[in-house]
């Protein structure tokens, strides 16, 4: 652990309490949901918890705001997500507090998701000038044909722990300049953070002039989430978390023809060949296996290194493992914060248990670093494990800081490894080499929805987009034209001659 003692769960309560009110938000009263810290692995509140009755209901208020918001000019709607841009601007110190008290991320990573919601605001903004669609050359003589977007309904979006607020503001963003309205189901594991966002944007609606519905927050248990994403009202269901959850929401939305967007687990691995910059390498493997406690979707989990380099960069990795500064996540000191909850833990130490059993050898960490004024919070070391192949557990994803670490000798070799897993997230390959790297980006390499060089996996930019292949679901978030998924399209083909002539040479009357 880090030199400084762990602030105390009364603090933190006081803290988190400050941060809402702050922000203009009431913790509402009731029981069903308690807001709890990995800092002391405290409870800190009790709150009510949504039921199914509530999400129709939400559902409802939602579907009855969608006329008013889908007929306001896209630019207009803008202005609403412009507003929200300017609250998180103003408030990024609360709502970093809020993160790093219910997601346990440190300082610097927790500003960085606000960051990443304001800048997503920005996207959305820009967004709302420019909902293109195309004119396509006709085959009839005096026909137009051409391509809209319409604004498809209700968003359903369903959100996870490890990005409790940022995932909320891509879909959000993006959905509102869409002209959708919003159903918001958080973790259950966040729900602070995630009432300071939702009464942000409540703000921003009331200083623009915004239907009140336009958004609405559901803090709730399964049941309530189930609820949602049975909802015929609801059009799109976008949701973020594990496989085994996209496996159950994926079927049910189907079953009522909606659609679905599912960002789910992934298993990402970088190749590090002969010609990579080690000096670049090794900080940028650190940060995206070790950084938020290994509890991306986009952490690094696999390392296909060269044979030849093996030894070098284990060694490397395994001292600067030894040296990160794990604890208390608001010292500006540490790099690595708690587990979500000791169930994490036992996943980990599971994981780490069946890979030594099939002859891993752990290379660093591991651990558990005892906080004696803390027995219910997990500071974990994050560990580095050296297989000599693929087994199961390396192809599953495990949410917690566990590096394994294989070899290979040719880069087709490395490719095939890479692929060789259910999910397909996020890549990357470390090398010098152009032929290597253009190979690996190659419709021959990564299989992934995002495929890097000489930069890790994780910690993407919004301006792209953002999701991956396989079971991962198969989803687009975010950047690119990731919107054309929250809205709908139509073809419109206008004859402005006064002839009719039939498509495909067709004559009839
Ligand atoms: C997630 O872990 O669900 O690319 C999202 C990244 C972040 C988003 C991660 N921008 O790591």
């Amino acid at each position: 652990m880090t030199s400084t003692p762990l602030p105390g769960t009364e603090d933190l309560r006081a803290r988190a309490k400050a941060s809402l009110e702050r922000v203009g938000a009431t913790l509402p009263d009731g029981a069903g949901l308690r807001a709890r810290t990995p800092i002391t692995g405290e409870d800190l509140f009790d709150l009510p918890a949504a039921r199914a009755a509530d999400a129709e209901e939400a559902a409802g208020a939602a579907r009855a705001a969608f006329p008013a918001w889908r007929g306001t000019p896209a630019p207009r709607r803008g202005e609403l997500v412009r507003r929200l841009g300017d609250l998180l601007r103003a408030h990024q110190d609360e709502l970093a507090d809020l993160i790093t008290i219910e997601a346990g991320k440190i300082r610097s990573e927790a500003l960085g998701e606000v960051r990443e919601m304001i800048d997503i605001c920005d996207f959305a903004v820009g967004l709302s000038r420019q909902l293109y669609g195309r004119t396509i050359a006709s085959e009839r003589p005096g026909h137009r044909l051409a391509e809209t977007w319409h604004p498809l309904g209700v968003v359903g979006v369903i959100s996870a722990f490890n990005f409790p607020a940022a995932v909320w503001s891509w879909n959000t963003a993006v959905a509102l300049a869409c002209g959708d309205t919003v159903v918001w189901k958080p973790s259950e594991l966040t729900p602070l953070i995630s009432l300071a966002c939702a009464r942000l944007l409540e703000r921003a609606a009331e200083d623009t002039g915004a239907p009140r519905d336009v958004h609405r927050l559901l803090l709730g248990d399964r049941a309530a989430g189930q609820a949602l994403v049975d909802d015929s009202r609801v059009a799109l269901v976008s949701a973020t978390g594990s496989t085994r959850m996209g496996r159950e929401v994926g079927p049910r939305v189907a079953a009522r023809f909606g659609r679905s967007l599912l960002e789910l687990g992934g298993n990402n691995a970088a190749v590090v060949a002969p010609s990579a910059d080690l000096d670049l390498a090794v900080p940028a493997l650190v940060f995206a296996a070790a950084g938020t406690a290994g509890q991306r979707c986009t952490t690094l989990r696999r390392l296909i290194v060269h044979r030849d380099l093996a030894d070098t960069l284990t060694g490397r990795l395994a001292a600067a493992y030894r040296k990160l500064p794990i604890g208390d996540p608001f010292d500006p000191q540490t790099l690595v914060g708690p587990l979500i909850s000791p169930r994490s833990y036992d996943a980990m130490r599971d994981a780490v248990d069946r890979a030594t059993a099939r002859g891993g050898e752990v290379l660093a960490g591991g651990g558990r670093r005892p906080a004696d004024s803390a027995p219910g919070a997990v500071y974990a070391e994050p560990v580095l494990l050296r297989v000599a192949e693929q087994f199961d557990v390396v192809r599953e994803e495990t949410f917690a800081p566990i590096l394994y670490v294989l070899t290979y000798d040719t880069l087709e070799e490395a490719v095939a490894l890479h692929n060789d897993v259910p999910q397909g997230l996020s890549s990357s390959i470390f090398t010098r080499d152009q032929q290597e790297a253009e190979y690996f980006l190659s419709a021959e390499g990564s299989d992934c929805g995002i495929a890097n060089v000489n930069i890790g996996t994780s910690g993407a930019e919004i301006g792209g987009a953002f999701g991956g292949e396989k079971e991962t679901g198969g989803g687009r978030e975010s950047g690119s034209d990731a919107w054309k998924a929250y809205m709908r399209s139509a073809t419109n083909t206008v004859n402005y001659s006064s002839r009719l002539s039939l498509a495909q040479n067709v004559s009839f009357l």
